[in-house]
């Protein structure tokens, strides 16, 4: 008991230590994680849980994957930054790995998902200036409303959220929002020579999982291909297997002009993100005009080979496929009027929870959270359920059946 108490005390404590020093732009549920594998992860009092999160999809090969890890703990012994001012050993061979692998000329590495996006808008400019002939400084960027691209000024220039947005203005021109799965705004949107880039998530991950219409990617490509526009899938979050093909655009063969990856592309042990395009685009940008001091480091090339050889060696994005409908169906069985829908795609689904006497979604996922499966709200009625891809059968059957027991148990 006295042990208990102690560990009780711990996280007590953690927690504390967080609101004391750290600044407060987190409201995390209160659960304090030490140790995770596969589809777990436990807290400092030693309670298991289902990662029904995924890091936002990060872990997608599971926590702590053994031949990931090995490969940071291997080439961090040997060499781990030498900045691009000189080559290392293992940049090139990465690179050949992962264009080879989803199919474009050439790759920019990078570190975090923003990254990857300002990136991506910077080298579309580039290439609108220098290709398509757009008059200096007129170039603009088609982006959607609910969209999520990242924390910097210029992405959250392009959000529709006032929590991602407001008071961090001024905000960087050159961007006009339209309605997501929308093709009609777009089209319209395309009337404008001077637009260079659509900038899209094949499905929206932090408005809710929303999935556009089946044909919308397809002919929203063909519309920009159309007006000599740049078709730019942000993947970040739906990308690497999560939604049942390695990409989301996959599912309508969809080939991206520009493609942003993150978070997965590590399995969550390093962050490393990448943009591909093809050399028409990806060459515009000259020695000296784009860049970071970490990326395409020694360490994040061999994790990133080692995550990606695991998605295609244990067939993660067929797992998700065949897993993500069990999952649907399990879920579909719970009797309820507290669920207004089900939807997703893969193993990317989300519940939209009526809001009913007050319970909202933070509150269902304390309680899941008690029953040993943690899952993240998003706005005040949505559930994001994302579990690690390597989940198997009867781990989905039993996290459904807590999900199930818990929501019938709001009464
Ligand atoms: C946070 C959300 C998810 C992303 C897409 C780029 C990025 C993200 C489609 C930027 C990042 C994260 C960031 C994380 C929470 C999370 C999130 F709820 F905020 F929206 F996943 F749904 N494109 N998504 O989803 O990548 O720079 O973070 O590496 O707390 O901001 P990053």
């Amino acid at each position: 008991m006295v042990t208990i108490a102690v560990r009780k005390n711990r996280a007590g404590r953690l927690i504390e230590l967080e609101k004391e020093y750290g600044a407060h732009n987190y409201h995390p549920l209160p659960v304090v994680l030490e140790r995770g594998e596969g589809v777990h992860v436990w807290d400092v009092e030693g309670k298991q849980y289902f990662d029904f999160l995924s890091a936002y999809s990060a872990v997608n090969q599971g926590h702590c994957h053994p031949k990931i890890v090995g490969a940071l703990i291997e080439q961090a012994k040997k060499l781990t930054l030498t900045s691009r001012a000189f080559y290392n050993d293992s940049l090139g061979e990465y690179e050949e790995f992962i264009t080879s692998f989803f199919g474009f000329d050439k790759v920019l590495p990078m570190n975090t998902g923003a990254e990857g996006v300002e990136t991506a808008i910077k080298l579309c400019r580039k290439w609108a200036y220098l290709v398509k002939k757009v008059p200096e400084n007129k170039a603009k960027i088609i982006a959607c409303e609910g969209n999520f691209h990242g924390r910097t000024t210029t992405i959250v220039s392009m959000s529709s959220d006032p929590d991602a947005r407001k008071d961090f203005g001024p905000y960087t021109p050159g961007i006009e929002l339209i309605r997501y799965n929308n093709l009609e705004a777009l089209r319209k949107a395309l009337e404008d020579p001077n637009v260079a880039g659509f900038l899209v998530e094949p499905i929206q991950g932090e408005a809710g999982v929303v999935v556009p219409d089946a044909g919308y990617l397809k002919a929203a490509a063909n519309l920009c291909k159309e007006k000599n526009v740049l078709f730019i899938a942000d993947e970040v979050q739906t990308g690497i297997g999560r939604t049942g093909a390695l990409l989301a655009c996959d599912h309508e063969e969809v080939k991206p002009d520009i493609l942003i990856l993150g978070k997965a592309l590590s399995g969550g042990v390093y962050p490393i993100s990448a943009v591909l395009a093809n050399d028409e685009i990806m060459l515009c940008i000259k020695p000296g005009e784009h860049g970071s001091t970490f990326g395409g480091n020694p360490i994040a090339a061999r994790v990133a080979i080692a995550a990606l050889e695991v998605i295609r060696d244990e067939k993660l994005a067929e797992n998700a496929a065949e897993l993500g409908l069990l999952f649907q169906n399990e879920l579909k069985k719970i009797v309820s009027n507290r669920i207004e829908v089900i939807r997703g795609k893969g193993l990317f689904v989300a519940i939209v929870i009526k809001p009913m006497n007050g319970i909202t979604a933070w509150d269902v996922c304390m309680h899941l959270k008690d029953n040993g499966l943690l899952a993240k709200p998003t706005h005040d009625h949505i559930i994001r359920f994302a579990p690690p891809l390597v989940i198997t059968k009867e781990q989905v059957l039993e996290a459904a059946d807590i999900i199930k027991r818990t929501i019938e148990g709001l009464g």
